[in-house]
């Protein structure tokens, strides 16, 4: 049996309508994952946790801080379902952006002692953390789908978020709808 996993990016309130970095419908995507989690064989998650002062504050507008709101799941997010949650961008001298980088748990080993043959990403964003997170999967030599209908884009410049998808296949990636899964 192909054991399967669903790896859910940042999907948190500062990152959806009303947060501190707003991707726009950010919010739209959560419905559509919560009803393909049933799926998989294991569904796991990234949060985007920051300490109050990082470099990455230089870059970006100050969100996903630890202890606050902005960093919870988005209230809808079906998180009982989630078996294990990876933390990401914990320190103060780095972004952070690939799941990969996880600092309370590895994921390439978590992902390996699993058994893990496929690995679905969906979350936000796109065209940073989606594509991070994908990059370093494909380098690792997971085989990766990305689920095109439960990802949004923060489009700084127009076009990122297709620009990071074609990217994403290039290297290697699968791209599908959740309806085909
Ligand atoms: C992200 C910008 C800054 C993301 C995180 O989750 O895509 N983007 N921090
Ligand atoms: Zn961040």
């Amino acid at each position: 049996m192909i054991k399967r996993c669903l790896l859910i990016v940042d999907l948190q309130n500062d990152f959806c309508p009303g947060g501190a970095l707003a991707v726009k419908d950010g919010d739209k995507i959560v419905e559509p994952i919560n009803s393909i989690m049933d799926k998989f064989d294991l569904v796991i998650a990234s949060k985007d946790m920051h300490p109050e002062n990082t470099v990455h504050f230089k870059k970006w507008p100050v969100h996903c801080v630890r202890g606050t709101k902005g960093s919870d799941f988005h209230p809808d997010l079906n998180s009982d379902k989630i078996d294990f949650v990876f933390e990401k961008g914990t320190g103060n001298r780095d972004d952070g952006y690939s799941a990969f980088e996880a600092t309370n748990m590895d994921l390439e080993s978590f992902l390996k002692e699993k058994g893990v043959d496929e690995l679905y990403v969906c979350g936000l964003a796109t065209d940073y953390c989606v594509k991070e997170t994908v990059m370093d999967a494909l380098k690792r030599g997971f085989k990766t789908l990305v689920i095109t209908d439960c990802i949004k884009a923060v489009d700084l410049v127009e076009g990122d978020g297709e620009r990071a998808l074609f990217e994403m296949k290039k290297r290697g990636a699968t791209l599908l709808e959740s309806k085909n899964i």
